[in-house]
């Protein structure tokens, strides 16, 4: 044994993320940060003590263009860890978080390589990059976020029809792609690290508002190349393999931490695998291992039953799952009065890190603005309706009615 190249895979690590955070008083730092340390800490672990070879981080370091020196220090002091703790080589490929919002400007993560850091590297091009580990060379074919304005030129957007840019931004991605893998050295294993969509991958919840539906994506087809020994995602915060049973291994580690509630249900966590040579090529086994992220729990209450639940944890959590869990609570009325003690329910998750208290308010659905409407009338049924309940149209009311009439019979045959 020993004979392989053993990695470790991470993604969207959003050093930065506040939201449901405090300030620690102990420490004065926000309580999220110090999640997102704590899990990172976790990995950075796991890759001393098992000697890895090969550390690879597919994009979104950061939450914000522009860190806060704390945030880079950590990130930084962490990175130092590996260098002198371990023997791993590093490459580190941007993602959409961490490119500055203007092209000139330099990415925060581009410290490092001002600081000729040895092992290493950062990668905001596409570009194949020979890593010499210790148990041997590995190839790395990175594929960065990549901006539209990257792909296409300004006049290329103008000469383009609107409907076919999507198609271009895509075919110019997958051209890189594709040049990457063929122009792959395969007398050494290569895997692949990018930070983009892959369609039909599973999105976490939040994505599925925030990510942009037009961003060009590559076909995992594209990507389960005989040649490449992994490929390690990043972008989409819910860890998934995409092809499942066969190799390459196309992963998406997901995101460290629970970035919010919509992720609540996802276990978080980083990949660790090993690159073994076969007879005609490489073979790639990997598991999933689950950092010890922040729980999130979201708890519908009826405030009918009020007294009877709110005084215990509810439904099936424990008391256990509520400590230090990061709670919301989520209660319907459809009285503007109506209300559940409040006060109470923040004792019953006093144990809870954070607790948010949301009072959804649902006005009675049976009528459309004092009118009698409902949704199952139709058409004449309604105007009908409509005009009894407005006294002012009572003398047109007949004509209103032969009019409608005309105009559904004419829309039917028309
Ligand atoms: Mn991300």
């Amino acid at each position: 044994m020993g004979s392989g190249i053993k990695f470790a895979h991470l993604s969207d690590i959003h050093i930065g993320i506040e939201t449901h955070g405090k300030i620690n008083p102990a420490t004065g730092r926000n309580t999220r940060l110090e999640d997102v340390l704590n899990s990172l800490d976790y990995i950075v672990d796991e890759v001393i003590n098992k000697d890895v070879d090969l550390v690879l981080i597919s994009g979104d370091i950061f939450h914000r263009e522009n860190p806060q020196p704390t945030e880079e220090t950590e990130f930084a002091r962490r990175i130092n860890t590996i260098v002198t703790g371990s023997g791993a080589e590093l490459v580190i490929v941007l993602g959409n978080h961490d490119y500055p919002s203007t092209s000139h400007k330099t990415a925060a993560v581009e410290i490092f390589p001002a600081l000729e850091l040895p092992r290493v590297r950062v990668v905001k091009r596409p570009e194949a990059v020979t890593i010499t580990t210790k148990n041997g060379p590995v190839q790395v074919l990175c594929l960065p976020w990549i901006r539209k304005s990257a792909l296409l030129t300004k006049d290329e957007y103008k000469s383009i029809p609107s409907d076919e840019i999507q198609r271009e931004l895509e075919r110019r991605m997958l051209s890189i792609v594709r040049n990457l893998i063929e122009e792959a050295d395969k007398s050494i294993p290569a895997v692949f690290a990018g930070h983009f969509s892959v369609r039909n991958a599973v999105l976490s919840g939040s994505e599925t508002t925030s990510l942009d539906i037009f961003e060009p994506s590559i076909s995992r087809v594209e990507l389960a190349r005989e040649s490449l020994a992994y490929v390690a995602l990043g972008h989409i915060h819910r860890y998934q393999n995409l092809n499942d049973g066969s190799q390459p291994p196309i992963v998406y580690s997901g995101s460290i931490e629970r970035i919010d509630f919509s992720e609540e249900r996802e276990d978080k966590g980083f990949v660790m695998g090993e690159i073994v040579k076969k007879k005609d090529g490489w073979n790639c086994e990997f598991q999933f291992v689950k950092t010890p992220a922040r729980k999130f729990f979201t708890v519908e209450i009826d405030p009918k039953a009020e007294n009877e639940s709110i005084g215990e944890a509810p439904g099936p959590l424990t008391p256990e799952d509520i400590e230090g869990a990061i709670v919301r609570v989520r209660y319907r009325v459809s009285d503007a009065e109506e209300r559940v003690d409040e006060k109470k329910l923040l004792e019953t998750f006093s144990r809870a890190s954070s607790i948010k208290i949301e009072r959804i308010f649902e006005a009675p659905a049976k009528t459309t603005r004092g009118t009698g409407l409902t949704k199952n009338m139709d058409a004449i049924e309604a105007l009908k309706t409509y005009i009894d309940s407005k006294p002012e149209l009572e003398k047109v009311s007949e004509k209103m009615i032969e009019y409608a009439r005309k105009l559904a019979e004419e829309t039917e045959s028309g």
